[in-house]
């Protein structure tokens, strides 16, 4: 309960900035879940709740929720972000099985979707969603995948990560508490691929997880496809703030010749020296 408190705090940090960071196409974390965050107590209030709560491995099988506000009531009206009404973010409790995801609504507010997890564990459920007439909002739960889990480690620290014949160099370093730029740059064979397809009106959709406490970040581009001034590849920029300092798993979501693909990074987020002088216990409500 309180990570997930700490959580809706912080996502109301984020739900504050979304509407100014929206106007320039990019999603910018709060540095701290400060006090404006403590005033915004509208945004956030919103709860995952799964209908199916236990799934076979390795095996295809449907999956349901529902999204309830604060009073418990289905939310059944959603604003669509990024050509969807919800993007449904799953990884197991040690950063694997990565999937991205987009369920279908019915009338009463159930949401569907058929998937198939390869490995038995723990997983996270993230659904990042607009309710109707709402700001940016983010609900999140586990569900469990039958049988013993096969924990992995954490991969290593690496600036480059392979899917498919594709390599993705991360260039640039991720502070926490501050903003910093990172750029991932898709090459296939050697060669800079530069016809990079939008995929959700983005070219590229950048997910980060705290290893530690599953966090989750979701941060877009710092520019449009067709805007004229973004290029389709190989570099794909991003600003993002971690945080906290730690280890994150970065998924980068990229499509190419009609076939979407993520490349996974391990990053360690440094504390930035210019929150490093302010007390740690200043914003936080832990
Ligand atoms: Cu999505």
């Amino acid at each position: 309960m309180n990570e997930s408190r700490k959580f809706l705090l912080f996502i109301g940090g984020l739900a504050a900035l979304f509407a100014v960071t929206l106007v320039i196409g990019r999603v910018v974390a709060p540095a701290d879940e400060g006090d404006e965050a403590m005033t915004d107590t509208g945004h956030g209030d919103y709860t995952l709740e799964p209908i199916t709560t236990e799934l076979p491995a390795g095996t295809q099988a449907p999956l349901q929720f529902r999204i309830v506000d604060a009073q418990g009531t289905p939310v059944t009206e959603y604003t669509e972000q990024h050509e969807k009404l919800l993007h449904l973010i799953a990884v197991r409790h040690d950063t694997t099985g990565y999937q991205h995801l987009h369920p279908t609504l019915d009338e009463g507010g159930t949401w569907s979707t058929t998937t198939t997890f390869a490995e038995s564990g723990q997983y996270r459920l993230y659904a990042d969603f607009v309710p109707a007439g709402g700001e940016s909002a983010l609900a999140t739960a586990d569900v469990t995948v039958a049988g013993e889990a096969d924990d992995k480690p954490l991969p290593p620290v690496s600036d480059t990560a392979t899917v498919d014949g594709y390599t993705v160099t991360l260039d640039g370093t991720v502070a926490a508490g501050s903003p910093s730029t990172v750029t991932m740059s898709v090459t296939r064979d050697g060669a800079p691929v530069t016809d990079l397809q939008p995929y959700l009106g983005a070219y590229g959709h950048l997910v980060a997880i705290d290893a530690d406490n599953l966090d989750y970040l979701h941060v877009h581009p710092t520019g449009h496809p067709g805007d004229g001034v973004t290029p389709s590849g190989p570099g794909i920029e991003f600003e993002l703030t971690a945080p906290e300092a730690g280890d994150y798993r970065l998924f980068l979501d990229f499509q190419h010749g009609d076939t979407v693909r993520t490349a996974e990074f391990t990053v360690s987020a440094q504390q930035s020296e210019a929150t490093d002088t302010q007390p740690s216990e200043g914003g936080h409500g832990h």
